[in-house]
């Protein structure tokens, strides 16, 4: 296939977004090789070319045209200061950038940073903030290890991400606010999606990825209901525009079938239980279109 007809995508070679970024294309019936060795990969079912690189270099390789779209944590995003699209925001690897002190340090909102060091990996989106709330301190700019700078004197407390907070207690830091919350998403460049043929295969992927998506929001309920009943079942079951109902072969009873949103399903539950619905089933929705 030609290369200009394919989707270039950059996906993180290996860390914590590698496996839920693949994970997401192969449920679209994407299929690829992915062996952890080779830098690129191309589809064997779909015109998508994966790029395997660094997390860090994923908002640039967006930016600079080397691939058209990439998954990444929104905070690479921020910090490396390009403007991209976010095309979706993908929920996975949720964490939180927060300020943490050691033992004896006093905390009272952002004005305690005022001339202290603060040691970070993310320089861009910390100033950012400082600056919004009008305090002067002054950034050590660390790559890694950011928990131990306290302790060897280089910072007087850090910014760093946060997501079970482990880290920072095992270094003796207690974390006092959160200033940032990201998540993994989907970014393209600024224009990219009236790109034309490109544009149309993203738009494509996309459709897949909302179908899979909606699917796992949702549960096919399957139940059977005195047949006067029906009414009541359709409020409570809600946004069921026809709910398909079957007749049982006593006709004083039916079979009724929808789909209801996961997290509603125990109210749901328990509400059909109390109008006498009998052999409530419930089974997972592997694809879904609206
Ligand atoms: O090699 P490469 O450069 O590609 O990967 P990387 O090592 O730079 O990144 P990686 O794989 O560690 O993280 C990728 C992305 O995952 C980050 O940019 C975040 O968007 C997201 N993410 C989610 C996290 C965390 N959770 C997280 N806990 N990134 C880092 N951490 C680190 C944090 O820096 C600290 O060292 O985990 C430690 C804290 O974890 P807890 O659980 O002890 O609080
Ligand atoms: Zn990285």
């Amino acid at each position: 296939m030609d290369e200009q007809r394919r989707l270039r995508i950059a996906i993180q070679k290996s860390g914590r977004l590698s496996e839920k970024s693949l994970d997401i294309v192969h449920s679209c019936g994407i299929d690829f090789n992915a062996d952890g060795r080779v830098l690129r990969e191309v589809a064997s079912n779909f015109p998508l070319e994966f790029l395997f690189v660094r997390d860090d270099d994923i908002p640039t390789y967006v930016a600079d045209d080397v691939a058209d779209i990439g998954i990444v944590g929104r905070n690479e995003v921020d910090e490396s200061g390009y403007e991209l699209e976010v095309v979706r925001d993908l929920g996975f690897a949720a964490c939180r950038l927060s300020i943490a002190v050691p033992e004896g340090f006093r905390y009272e909102g952002l004005k305690s940073l005022e001339g202290r060091r603060i040691a970070t990996s993310y320089p861009r989106i910390l100033s950012g903030i400082l600056e919004d709330n009008g305090v002067k301190a002054t950034l050590v700019t660390v790559s890694g290890s950011v928990e131990i700078t306290p302790t060897v004197g280089i910072a007087d407390c850090i910014c760093d991400l946060v997501s079970t907070g482990t880290t920072l207690r095992m270094n003796g830091l207690r974390e006092v606010e959160a200033i940032y919350h990201t998540s993994a998403v989907m970014v393209c460049r600024p224009g990219f999606r009236q790109d034309g043929e490109k544009a149309a295969i993203l738009d494509r992927l996309l459709l897949r990825m909302d179908t899979v998506n909606n699917a796992r929001k949702k549960k096919y309920i399957l139940f059977n209901l005195p047949a006067d009943r029906i009414d009541d079942a359709a409020r409570i079951v809600g946004g069921m525009k026809s709910p398909t109902v079957t007749p049982l072969l006593d006709r004083s009873w039916v079979s009724v079938q929808s789909v209801i949103a996961e997290d509603r399903f125990w109210s749901v539950f328990e509400d059909l239980r109390a109008i006498g619905a009998e052999g409530i089933l419930v089974m997972p929705i592997e694809k879904m279109s609206d």
